[in-house]
This record gives structure tokens, sequence and C-alpha cells, in this order.
């Protein structure tokens, strides 16, 4: 059923807390968490609790997490005080696009400049 836990996401892993992350906040219905393989000096995961495979999927389906979600990288971005000087929002939706984990998920990064076109 949509948004169930999947016994093998890693994200569902660490809503559950069985698998470790450097957790930034939390609300009731969203994780936000630094990446592991980190690509500016601010690049945090903010993640709803609740499973869905991509970003698409998750604000057809649960439109408001999805803007949960949202809200949460923009407190991501303030908190890490990235916000004056700019940072990116990215959902990597597919893996032609780099989709790795199929769990909805908010790139946040900030601190260094960001090109545009991004590679
Ligand atoms: P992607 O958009 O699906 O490629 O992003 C997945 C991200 O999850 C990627 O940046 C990884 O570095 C990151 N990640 C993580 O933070 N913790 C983990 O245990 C694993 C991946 I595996």
């Amino acid at each position: 059923m949509a948004g169930e836990p999947q016994a093998d996401c890693l994200f569902c892993k660490i809503v559950a807390g069985s698998v470790p992350a450097t957790v930034v906040r939390e609300t009731e219905t969203t994780v936000a968490f630094r990446d592991i393989n980190p690509q500016a000096p601010t690049h945090v995961l903010v993640i709803p609790k609740a499973h869905y495979p991509d970003a698409a999927t998750l604000a057809a389906r649960a439109p408001q997490l999805a803007a949960d979600v949202l809200r949460e990288a923009g407190e991501v971005a303030t908190e890490d005080k990235v916000d004056g000087s700019g940072y990116r929002i990215v959902f990597n939706t597919g893996a032609g696009a780099g989709q790795t984990v199929f769990h909805a998920h908010a790139h946040v990064l900030g601190g260094r400049g960001l090109e545009w076109p991004p590679g």
C-alpha cells in the first residue's frame, strides 16, 4: 500500500532507526539527515517518513506530505545558514537522473557556488 514501510528500503531503515544517520531535524512526518557522501558543505537529505518511491509519486499521492518535505528543506537551509547565499533543492527522479535510493528525498545543497546547468 502507498506509504507503507518497505523492508528492503535503506531510508525506511533510517526512519526506523535500524540504520544510523546524522539527523539534523525531525518532525512527525519527516526526517532530515546529512548525506554520507556530501557534495557541498551543506548536503542534507529530507525524507518523508512514509515510503513513496520518488518525489512525483509523493506529490501525487500525499501532497501535504510533499509540502512538509519542502518546508523542512527550507528550515534546514535556515538552520545551516545557507539561506542568505542561496541553496539548491534537488529531487533526482529516476535512475537516468541519478536517483539511487527509491524513497523520495530532497537534497538540500549549499555553502558553495552552485553552477547552472547542473551536470
Ligand atoms: P539519489 O538522489 O538517490 O542519488 O540520492 C541518494 C543519496 O543518499 C546519495 O547522495 C547518497 O550519498 C545518500 N546516502 C546516504 O546519505 N546514506 C546512505 O546510507 C546511503 C546513501 I546507501
